[in-house]
């Protein structure tokens, strides 16, 4: 069976905290993602909107979740409406949710068919003091049927919420890490000059599904010698080299949380003497990266302070001097020629969750570290990227069983030799 589902007591949890930070007299429609097509009768693989199963734990398309929490009426504070299956719907897609089933996923008491939304509409709209939408079948629909009538974002609510997260979202992406973690020791079981970078996908794509994860929760960079300077290489369509390094930013998606992880390895096993060189001082910024990610900590302060321990590496692989680095002004600085995307980013839902980045760092973030250099002239691109909790007791490394010292990379490699 793939990966147990996440407890609904989360979602009971989120939309508690969602009806927490409204105003009196609000109404919240929100939808289901939309079905993509693609041509003929194919459609993208639908995947459900990130906000949507954050409140309702609901992965199937056409459902509208409507909360009206100062209702009088406590029936029609919460209530879901899923699409009721046709006999045409039952042969080409499956039975699809019953009315219990969506009750019992949700949390929600009250689900409807999405045939009786209307007239649930006709009641709370005008009501609203403040009408909160999002989704655009839904908001096309508002408009069309209510002109004059203006709405707002619920995103900004929902990106206040989903930047801390609880327990059972940390759950869902250790699950992911440790799927992650195996696939990476599969790679280094088979990794060998003349394999293909999407060999290499290959593998992991069959680790992860073989393990029960969704999938990846994004394209995987598989991305070999000079492939690894281009930032989001996903071609994957390239030979591995004996003496080259093989950069890979892959991760799992368990129950749609992602895991994001970064490894570097030498395609024949072992480092040279500069990439060993060049490598160790990724892994040392990295590890004092790591430390440095506390409550109160702000984003863009913590990048700086990751730019000058680059600094200091920089100089020590003699890619500038001291003094260069001090002539500089703020806007050239010198670090960032050689690492030049951010340290970090929220994780979630989404590989990239939604995050204000003038908020300080708190108890409950999950954000991933991912130093990286890139020495276009030397034809090298190493990044080590792990998933961090944010506690009060200091950073949980979440990705702490994933190997990472360039001596332990070799042996395993070795090992299988
Ligand atoms: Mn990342």
């Amino acid at each position: 069976m793939k990966s147990a589902p996440i407890p609904t007591t989360l979602f009971i949890k989120n939309r508690a905290k969602l009806v927490e930070s409204l105003t009196l007299g609000s109404v919240v429609l929100t939808g289901s993602g939309d079905r993509m097509h693609r041509n003929g009768d194919q459609d993208y693989p639908f995947r459900q909107n990130s906000d949507f199963f954050y409140l309702t734990g609901i992965t199937q398309e056409e459902s509208v979740l409507v909360l009206a929490p100062g209702h009088p009426d406590t029936t029609r504070q919460e209530m879901l409406f899923i699409s009721k299956p046709t006999p045409k719907s039952r042969l080409w897609s499956g039975p699809g949710l019953t009315l219990e089933e969506a009750a019992n996923r949700s949390g929600i008491a009250q689900v409807k068919w999405l045939e009786d939304l209307d007239g649930i509409l006709e009641l709370l709209i005008p009501n609203a003091s403040n009408l909160y939408a999002a989704g655009t079948v839904l908001i096309e629909r508002i408009s069309t049927h209510y002109p004059n009538l203006s709405h707002f974002q619920l995103s900004p609510l929902m990106m206040r919420l989903r930047m801390v997260k609880e327990h059972e979202e940390v759950e869902e992406i250790k699950k992911g890490s440790v799927i992650t973690r195996s696939a990476f020791l599969r790679v280094l079981k088979m990794m060998k000059p003349g394999m293909w970078e999407y060999e290499v996908e290959a593998e992991i794509t069959a680790e992860f599904i073989g393990s029960g994860a969704d999938g990846h929760a994004y394209e995987p960079i598989i991305a070999s010698g000079e492939n690894a300077l281009i930032l989001h290489y996903v071609v994957n369509n390239n030979c591995c080299l004996d003496g080259d390094l093989l950069l890979m930013d892959f991760g799992a998606e368990v129950n749609n949380y992602a895991a994001d992880c970064s490894r570097t390895i030498p395609v024949n096993g072992c480092f040279t003497k500069r990439q060993r060189e060049v490598y160790e001082a990724v892994l040392r910024v990295f590890r004092q990266a790591k430390e440095m990610m506390v409550p109160g900590k702000v984003m863009s302060e913590f990048h700086n302070q990751v730019g000058k321990l680059w600094e200091e590496e920089h100089i020590r692989l003699k890619l500038y001097t001291r003094k260069d680095a001090e002539t500089r002004s703020q806007e050239e600085l010198l670090w960032k020629r050689y690492f030049m995307h951010g340290t970090s980013h929220s994780l979630g839902l989404d590989v990239h969750d939604p995050f204000n980045q003038t908020k300080p760092f708190q108890s409950g973030m999950v954000l991933t570290c991912e130093p990286a250099i890139y020495l276009p002239e030397e034809g090298i691109g190493i990044r080590l990227e792990n998933d961090i909790l944010i506690t009060e007791d200091g950073p949980v490394d979440l990705m702490e069983e994933i190997p990472i010292e360039a001596g332990e990379i070799e042996e395993l490699m070795q090992s299988n030799r």
